[in-house]
């Protein structure tokens, strides 16, 4: 029934879709359409004291948001990227679509925001595993005994400098076509501070676009996810996790506020679209309740939710990435998505941080996809 509305629904709206200025179908982040629109002239950052864009808005001195909260918590990031921005201009390996050049605002970020666990997408799947620890080693500023390991499948990467295991821990998708893998491992948690629990991860990648099929893609690329964590938290199968072990699936997941947006809920309470293939609706926590949703704010403030942002032209800004939790398990201590230009010149100072440094393209208010942030308690199962 749920299936037949969802098609209706669809089949409504396509004609919306395909008249509105939705991101067009470019794999896999929402680029604007090209305009001719002239803009408007823009202060500069140096110029001026105000964000871009945002006049309304203050920068705050606050830089609180940003501290870990006292206690055993782990810090997690995701951040899509865009095509290998990150990376040196003449790296060998860039993708095709590297258009942007921020490796000196990716440093500084991971140096202020020093997550434990990192989510990368937007990355040419032609690097490999240790290369890639090696970049992130230097980018961070890592001390010589601490390393750090990379899963990476398609272009989302996991990193840590915990232990992470990926054998055993991968996404059964063998059947499926490329476009359903995601990035999977556990990150093994050091037991003398942790004890026995460890940290299951997916670190995804939606389809882009707001066709029809874009839609539908994105849908079955959560009822992949949602049945490896069904096989996951159930004995027998071809996955299994300790019981009560947390899990985060977070990443870029192409959440528009233009289409219905179905598979955000099967990602957060279970409600597989094609049951048929993946099998029957779940409970995707431990304790048979839905995930929770991180709905981190810029800088913590309550104010902005949206992740993903351009201004030219205008598409609706949205929470395009989350961070969805089992939250039987984990308790988040704090959240945010960081903003640089809602930060005070001596906020930022005191980060190492710059105005624009989580900014795609300042000149043509392209944010792009801001950092998400979350500090997870670990918190003994009932
Ligand atoms: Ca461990
Ligand atoms: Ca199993
Ligand atoms: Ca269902
Ligand atoms: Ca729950």
């Amino acid at each position: 029934m749920l299936k037949f509305a969802a098609a209706l629904l669809l089949a409504m709206i396509a004609p919306t879709l395909a008249g509105c200025t939705a991101p067009t179908a470019v794999e896999p982040t929402p680029q604007p359409p090209a305009t001719t629109t002239p803009l408007p002239p823009r202060p500069s950052a140096a110029a001026t004291t105000l964000p871009v864009a945002s006049p309304t808005a203050t920068r705050s001195a606050d830089t609180d948001f940003m501290q870990r909260p006292p206690g055993l918590n782990v810090r997690v990031m995701s951040f899509n990227v865009n095509w290998d921005s990150v990376f040196p201009d003449d790296d060998p390996k860039n993708h095709d679509l590297r258009e942007f050049s921020r490796g000196a605002a990716f440093a500084r970020i991971l140096r202020a925001v020093r997550p434990d666990v990192i989510c990368l997408q937007e990355i040419n799947y032609l690097r490999g595993a240790s290369e890639l620890s090696a970049f992130l080693e230097q980018a961070i500023g890592a001390t010589t005994d601490e390393h750090w390991q990379v899963a990476n499948v398609r272009d989302a990467v996991i990193a840590t400098h915990f232990g992470l295991q990926e054998a055993g821990y991968q996404l059964v998708t063998s059947l499926y076509p490329y476009d359903l893998q995601q990035a999977a491992a556990l990150v093994d948690l050091p037991d003398p501070d942790y004890g026995a629990i460890d940290l299951y991860l997916i670190c995804a990648h939606f389809k882009a676009g707001g066709s029809r099929s874009d839609i539908l893609l994105r849908s079955r690329q959560a009822d992949v996810i949602m049945s490896n964590v069904r096989d996951l938290e159930s004995p027998g199968g071809e996955l299994d996790l300790v019981d009560d072990t947390p899990l985060l699936i977070m990443g870029d997941f192409n959440i528009y506020s233009t289409d219905p947006a179905l598979h955000a809920r099967t990602l957060e309470y279970g409600d597989i679209y094609d049951e048929a293939t993946y099998g029957a609706d779940l409970q995707p926590d431990w304790d048979l309740t839905a995930l929770a949703d991180a709905h981190p704010s810029h800088n913590g403030l309550g104010v902005d939710f949206y992740t993903w942002r351009t201004d030219s032209p205008l598409f609706p800004w949205g929470p395009l990435d989350r961070i969805f939790y089992t939250d039987s398990v984990l308790k988040l201590s704090n959240a945010f998505i960081l903003n640089t230009t809602l930060m005070s010149d001596q906020a930022l100072a005191s980060l190492g941080l710059q105005f624009d440094d989580v900014v795609l393209d300042l000149g043509s208010d392209y944010y792009d996809h801001l950092p998400l942030v979350a500090d997870f308690e670990l918190v003994p199962a009932p």
